[in-house]
């Protein structure tokens, strides 16, 4: 890509931002006050406690308030939450249920990305970069029958880690597609290898990592959301063998039932990899 549209902070945290207040916000109803007056005051008197602990000056207390207001400026609140709290709630969200293992969303959702059938490619540019992946698999419930009516939304960064309709300059629904499942639940998927993911090191969240010494990486990973008629909805991510951020994931997102068993394709170019879905009853 060319330097006119290099990515920043600002726009793809923007872009997050009007994303998550159109999609996520119509079906939150008010919090029950007994519910917010625990909450806020439990979390509140953990700060409280650090501050008490490690003797905060007001220096400190200034960086804080100057980096909270930069994460708003830079429309991070999407980004700062998912990679450092939405792990935990999935956790909790889902320790009850049966079936295949789920983890995070993140920030780069889009619903309504286009149809492509039960066998298919995902929408790539001319020679889109990155390794070339045949994914087969199947959708079962949790009895082991097939779920034949059941839809597979992928989204993924691109090679050079980058999601459509939150970085520039790509087209609209890059690697972005539904998919549909045949009688049996079977399905067969054609995209290519996503590369790592780095947290914008321009904005709020960047200045954070690099302030403390961390490192902004998320291992490559293809992000899925699986549903079926009756069944409860799968969010989850699969990752790749030999990632070296798979165990230092920035977002704690990783879990070995998830990372993904790629074998070399016959054509000496690509990869084939096989991967199942089990859902769980509602
Ligand atoms: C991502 O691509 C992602 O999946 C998460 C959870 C956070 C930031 C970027
Ligand atoms: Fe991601």
């Amino acid at each position: 890509s060319t330097t006119h549209d290099a990515p920043t902070a600002a726009a793809s945290g923007a872009n997050a931002t009007e994303r998550f207040k159109s999609d996520k916000t119509s079906g939150v109803s008010a919090t029950p006050s007994e519910r917010v007056d625990l909450l806020v005051r439990e979390v509140l008197e953990a700060v409280h406690a650090t501050i008490r602990k490690h003797k905060v000056t007001y220096d400190e207390y200034n960086a804080l308030k100057s980096w909270l207001i930069g994460v708003g400026e830079d429309g991070e609140w999407p980004l700062f939450l998912d990679v450092w709290v939405e792990h935990v709630v999935e956790e909790v969200a889902t320790e009850h249920r049966e079936g295949n293992k789920g983890t995070i969303e993140g920030p780069y959702y889009v619903p309504g990305a286009p149809q492509r059938g039960a066998r298919g490619a995902v929408p790539m540019r001319n020679g889109e970069p990155g390794t070339p992946l045949v994914w087969s698999g199947r959708v079962t419930s949790t009895d082991g029958s097939a779920l034949g009516q059941a839809s597979i939304e992928l989204w993924h960064a691109d090679a050079h880690g980058l999601y459509s309709q939150f970085a520039p300059g790509i087209p609209e629904w890059n690697l972005r597609a539904t998919f549909s499942t045949d009688t049996d639940g079977t399905f067969e998927i054609t995209t290519v290898r996503p590369a790592p993911y780095q947290i914008p090191t321009d904005g709020a969240c960047g200045k954070l990592i690099a302030a403390a010494g961390w490192h902004a990486w998320r291992p490559a990973h293809l992000h899925v959301k699986v549903s079926a008629p009756g069944h409860e909805q799968l969010t989850a991510q699969l990752y790749f063998p030999g990632d070296e951020h798979n165990d230092d994931d920035i977002a704690s997102a990783v879990k070995p039932e998830l990372v993904l068993a790629p074998k070399p394709a016959g054509d000496g170019r690509g990869e084939t990899v096989s991967y199942d879905f089990v859902l769980a009853p509602v």
